[in-house]
């Protein structure tokens, strides 16, 4: 079976910048279009100890504190998008971390305004998708 044809979660995050701007709506109605469909979905505060734990792998850079502070600033949407090859799309939907790298069209080249204020969070890889989901929802939070 060629790679990715199996129907995959991911997870997202609309982030403070996203909600501030009136945008979540527009985002994802993005994903809609491109045949995501939507298992789970809540607005939350993230907890510094939730952030801390999600943003694990940047905790020596010297932007973590303000990363940490700007993802808390406000409540956000998460949510679990299913499509065949999901996590690979999403992120190519959303493009580089850089919106001023993003290529033409991707949401964040759209609509970021700085390498933080980006928008949107996409798991990076199947095993990030699995861990993210986890974290973030329980399993009955979850729809078939
Ligand atoms: P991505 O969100 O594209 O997966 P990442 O996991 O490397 O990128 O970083 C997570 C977030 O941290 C990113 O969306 C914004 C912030 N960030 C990354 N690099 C940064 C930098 N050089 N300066 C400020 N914020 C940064
Ligand atoms: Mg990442």
């Amino acid at each position: 079976m060629p790679a990715g044809i199996l129907m995959e979660s991911t997870l997202i995050i609309l982030k403070p910048d996203c909600v501030k701007a009136g945008l979540c709506g527009t985002v994802l109605s993005r994903f809609e279009k491109e045949g995501f469909t939507i298992a789970a979905m809540k607005m939350v505060r993230l907890s510094r100890a939730l952030l801390e734990e999600h943003y694990s792998h940047l905790s020596g850079k010297p932007f973590f504190p303000s990363l940490l502070e700007f993802m808390s600033s406000t409540p956000v949407i998460v949510a679990v998008l299913k499509r065949e090859n999901a996590v690979e799309k999403a992120r190519q939907i959303c493009g580089k971390t850089n919106p001023a790298e993003a290529a033409e069209g991707t949401i964040r080249r759209q609509y970021g305004s700085s390498v933080q204020a980006n928008i949107i969070h996409a798991s990076d890889s199947l095993q990030s998708a699995e861990r993210e989901i986890r974290r973030f929802f329980k399993p009955e939070e979850i729809c078939a």
